[in-house]
């Protein structure tokens, strides 16, 4: 593993010597974009709402969304939606790349329209540092979103833009371009509590 990484910085140097920083983070960007885009492939099977229940994706009904207000120790949402969340219980273990635990979709003219999906990696005592994947650290640990998830459901998490596109990043965790408005379970929620990591 160190010596894995030792030459990663090496090679990562080298290639940085040659063409400038700028060029390497854009093949590492690259690098994810491929991840991304066959990612996004295999997914695209639940933009039918249908198929990602039957998959065990289950519907938490209520639309989430933030105002944009500000508390000290809380997450800092922009002011945006993030959609419908159905959550798979029984993806389990190690945040996977390749099967997020939840789809987040867009109430949109009486329809749901697939618009993200998430990574919710539980808080636990074997919990040793914050998850990362496609390069990105995860957000948290955060207290449970009350009312949908209780407080004590301590997590980090990670939203992925994948069939909209959020002006605040493909990673960022609401969107503003995502709306609740005349859907009838539509939710406000406060920004979670933020808490301490290992
Ligand atoms: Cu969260």
């Amino acid at each position: 593993m160190f010596r894995k990484s030792l030459f990663h910085y090496a090679a990562i140097s080298l290639i940085g010597l040659a063409c400038g920083g700028f060029a390497v983070g854009q093949a590492a960007a690259d690098k994810f974009k491929a991840q991304i885009d066959t990612l996004r492939k295999s997914l695209e099977k639940y933009q039918d709402y249908k198929v990602a229940v039957r998959d065990l994706y289950l519907s938490t009904v209520a639309c989430v969304h933030y105002s944009g207000e500000k508390i000290t120790h809380h997450m800092e949402y922009a002011k945006g939606a993030m959609g419908v969340h159905f959550v798979n219980l029984t993806v389990k273990g190690p945040p996977d790349p390749a099967k997020p635990n939840v789809l987040i979709y867009e109430p949109v003219g009486g329809k749901l329209q697939l618009v993200a999906v998430e990574w919710l990696v539980p808080l636990t005592p074997d919990t040793k540092e914050r998850p990362t994947l496609f390069g990105q650290p995860f957000v948290g640990p955060m207290e449970g979103h009350e009312p949908l998830i209780p407080k004590e459901f301590v997590h980090y998490d990670l939203h992925a833009w994948l069939f909209k596109d959020n002006p605040l990043g493909m990673f960022a965790s609401t969107n503003p371009n995502v709306s609740c408005d005349g859907f009838d379970f539509a939710l406000l929620e406060k920004p979670t509590m933020m808490m301490p990591g290992p």
